[in-house]
This record gives C-alpha cells, sequence and structure tokens, in this order.
C-alpha cells in the first residue's frame, strides 16, 4: 500500500491538487439508534446504514442526499469531531441535512455513467502514493489481477459509524484499508437462500450491536449483532458460514466475486473517518464475454444469468394453464432436467408431500 497508511492525514488529504475537485457525496441524515418510534415496514430511513444507489429495496425511498461538494471539504467535515456539529465554529460547514449527519464517499469517473472509477485518473496524486505498494493498482509488480481483468479502482471515505448494506458485487474485489477500521462480514454465495436477496443485496437489517441496532424492531442480540428475527427468520441458518474480519489501516481483504459483504466502519466515539480503495476485476474463469460493457459499478450480473431468468420465467408461463397436480409435477420434472444438465440433484421434500407451493 506504499506510503498511503502514514501519509493519508487530513491536512495531507485537505490539502492535495485535488482537494477543489467537486465529489458526490452521500449525506445521512443522524441515525435514530434506539429510537421508540415505529419504522414502517420497507422504511430504511432510521437505519446507520448507507444505502448505496444499486443496494435499495424496490420501492424503498433513499435514505441520504447527494450534495457535491469539494474533496477538501468532505475531508474536513469527515474529520471534525461530530459532523455537522461544529457548525457554530469559525470556518465549520453548515450542515447539509441536519447536526450530527454522516458522509460517504464512493468516487466516480468523470463521466460516472460512461466508464468506470480509475483512481489514478480521478485522484493522481493519492494514487501515486500507494503505487509503491505494487498490489492494489492494476500494472502494479504484487497486483492480483491480470490488467486485461481489471475493472475499477475506487476511493471509498467514509464517517464513523457508517455501514454499507450487506450486497454482492459481480467482479473479484481486493479491499484496502488506509485510514481507520472497519468490519467487513461476509457470507459465501451459497447462504443467499437464507439472505432474502433482491436484486444484488440482502433485505436483511443486519447491524453490529454497538451500531444502534435495527432501528428498534425485534432484534436477536447476544452475539455482536442484531437482526429482525421475525421478518427474517430463515437468516439465522446463514450464521454458521458467517466470516467477521477487522481490517486495520495497511491491511486489504480479498472478497471474492458473489460473496455477499456488509461493511461497517468503526462506530465508536472518536475512532474518525474510514478510508479505502478497492480494485475490483472480472473473476478468471469468467469469459470477457460475460461482462456488460456498460457496466460501471461492476455488478451487474452477467449476460447468461439474464438469459437463464428470461427462459426460466417462460418455462413458469409455459406450465400456467395446467392445474394441480400436473403443474408441480412437470415443474418438478423440468427443474430436475434443468439441475441434471448441470450435474446436480434436486432433493426430494422430507415430508414427501406435493403441494403447489413446493417447488
Ligand atoms: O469499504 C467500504 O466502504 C465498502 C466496500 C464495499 O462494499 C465493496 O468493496 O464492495
Amino acid at each position: 500500500m506504499g506510503d498511503a497508511p502514514t501519509l493519508w492525514t487530513p491536512e495531507f488529504l485537505a490539502a492535495c491538487p485535488e482537494a477543489d475537485e467537486l465529489v458526490d457525496v452521500h449525506v445521512c441524515p443522524p441515525t435514530h439508534a434506539g429510537s421508540s418510534d415505529a419504522s414502517p415496514p420497507n422504511d430504511v430511513s432510521l437505519a446507520a446504514t448507507v444505502d448505496l444507489a444499486g443496494h435499495r429495496a424496490p420501492g424503498t425511498r433513499r435514505n441520504f442526499e447527494f450534495r457535491k461538494m469539494p474533496f477538501g471539504e468532505l475531508v474536513r467535515r469527515i474529520s471534525s469531531e461530530g459532523p455537522g456539529e461544529a457548525s457554530a465554529e469559525e470556518g465549520a460547514f453548515a450542515p447539509v441535512i441536519a447536526p450530527g449527519e454522516k458522509y460517504y464517499l464512493r468516487s466516480v469517473a468523470k463521466r460516472p455513467t460512461k466508464t468506470a472509477a480509475h483512481l489514478p485518473a480521478e485522484f493522481p496524486s493519492l494514487a501515486a502514493t500507494l503505487a509503491k505498494g505494487g498490489a492494489i493498482l492494476p500494472g502494479g509488480p504484487r497486483a492480483l489481477f491480470d490488467e486485461r481483468s481489471y475493472h475499477s479502482t475506487v476511493l471509498r471515505v467514509a464517517s464513523e459509524g457508517t455501514a454499507l448494506w450487506t450486497h454482492y458485487d459481480t467482479h473479484d474485489n481486493l479491499l484496502a484499508q488506509v485510514v481507520g477500521r472497519k468490519t467487513v462480514t461476509l457470507w459465501p454465495p451459497e447462504a443467499a437462500p437464507f439472505l432474502y436477496v433482491q436484486g444484488s443485496s440482502s433485505r436483511v437489517d443486519y447491524a453490529l450491536e454497538d451500531r444502534g441496532g435495527d432501528g428498534g424492531s425485534a432484534g436477536e442480540a447476544g452475539s455482536g449483532f442484531t437482526f429482525d428475527a421475525v421478518r427474517f427468520p430463515a437468516f439465522r441458518s446463514a450464521l454458521a458460514s458467517r466470516r467477521v474480519v477487522e481490517l486495520g489501516p495497511g491491511e486489504a481483504l480479498f472478497v471474492p466475486a458473489l460473496w455477499f459483504h456488509h461493511v461497517a466502519a468503526d462506530a465508536r466515539e472518536g475512532s474518525g473517518p474510514s478510508i479505502a480503495v478497492n480494485a475490483f476485476w472480472r473473476p478468471a474463469r469468467v469469459p470477457e464475454t460475460e461482462s456488460d460493457p456498460g457496466d460501471v459499478f461492476g455488478n451487474k450480473d452477467p449476460p447468461a444469468s439474464r438469459r437463464a431468468a428470461e427462459l426460466a420465467a417462460r418455462a413458469g408461463s409455459a406450465l400456467a394453464n395446467l392445474p394441480e397436480p400436473h403443474r408441480t409435477f412437470y415443474a418438478r420434472r423440468a427443474i430436475e432436467a434443468f439441475a441434471a444438465q448441470l450435474g446436480r440433484r434436486v432433493e426430494a421434500e422430507s415430508d414427501g408431500e406435493v403441494g403447489g407451493s413446493e417447488v
């Protein structure tokens, strides 16, 4: 990681050549940890989690506002004690939403809808300090990936106490922590059936306990985290496969494609901001034709998976006119043929029921 972990002080970052460049920052209202107000279902606006654009549940509103500000201003906001609270002090910034608000930057390219983020292009001076380590940037002597598979390098700047919704990415990822500490919780792809996945995100309100839980819904406490056990009972089955990793400055974690991850910046008072860089690249055995050229965030499912989903929908409608038990009987047969083609077998239901809802 080169000299970055020692060099990237707030003063260094606020005075870097890119300090005047405008960046799009997610600004989240103060969290209402421990609030007794009942939140309507699907309302995540009170959670301590930043629901970055692509990871929100369909039909829910954002729990942040986008605000353009110079990079140097972001650094000064997240580095001051209690961001936004010091607005009365000379030189401090007025809150965007309210005192106690949180900030999160996921850097993007200058033409964000056209190309993926590339740290050496958007933050050349910061990239130069990382380059010596040679593991994170493309072409580095110790890079984990072939340059032809490279997708993007992203700067992540987070206020203390912010967390990202549990999600997967379709690309392999080296998450390099430069400043501050964070906890990454990982689940393997096989845990997907227990994670209530919609799009690329789990809908489970998973929260580390010292971060204020899940806004007052029925949680399962005592193991360092809470989740809503009433809405998400099957999540319990995912717990054994969970891996929890603490990352500190100068440490990096390989997050394989399709592994779900929940990322939480240190929430302890005074722990300060978390700053990380991650490199995404196409996994080695995924052919280039399975990458969507318009996938600037590295999280679009491959074309093959979209075709498979369309064919599955057509298979479903092909059986729609059959009555039960014919529909279930032939659906099961189709599933068995599909599984056999992939070298898998469909397990028989242990209770032996053949009702229409079981397939
Ligand atoms: O470190 C972070 O802030 C988020 C990392 C993340 O979600 C990712 O690398 O996909």
